[in-house]
């Protein structure tokens, strides 16, 4: 009786034994599991971050580049080539909102030359970019911002 006692109760600790094992094992496979996530999650947001500085210079490197100020172009006109496509970089915390026409005399004059990218309203919330185009037929088009008065810029397509 004593002696099937003892191998009932050694059963029952080498079961208990084998369960708090695998409770242990578990433990420690949703530990490596979190640590995986955690550095996938990193490794995530660096590639994310990295491709976003790549994106915005690869797109950049291949289209000329006009900077906007406070209030207007940093240049009035910009000669590009047939193809390209043209980055616009707000410098500043300034709004800009840009359209196809031109300030005549203190007045807006929305037009859009036969053969110009339509750029329809494009915002600038301030230090960011944004490319229009690409303007594919030779010929002089003009961007104008609706915010500011006088701030035109001239494109011509050679
Ligand atoms: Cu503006």
């Amino acid at each position: 009786m004593g002696a099937v006692r003892d191998t009932s109760n050694l059963y029952a600790q080498t079961c208990f034994q084998s369960v708090f094992k695998r409770i242990i094992y578990e433990m420690k496979k949703l530990i490596v599991l979190c640590v995986v996530t955690g550095l996938l999650a990193m490794l995530l947001a660096a590639c994310g971050g990295s491709s976003s500085v790549n994106s915005s210079s690869s797109g950049n490197s291949s289209s000329p580049i006009v900077h906007l100020g406070a209030s207007n172009f940093d240049q009035s006109s910009i000669t590009i080539q047939k193809g390209q496509s043209l980055t616009l970089t707000d410098d500043t915390a300034a709004v800009h909102i840009l359209a196809n026409g031109s300030w005549v005399n203190g007045a807006p004059q929305p037009k859009q030359e036969p053969g110009a990218p339509t750029v329809n309203n494009v915002q600038f919330n301030g230090n960011d970019s944004h490319t229009v185009g690409p303007f594919n037929t030779p010929g002089t088009y003009h961007l104008y911002c609706t915010v500011h008065p006088g701030m035109n810029l001239t494109v011509i397509v050679e």
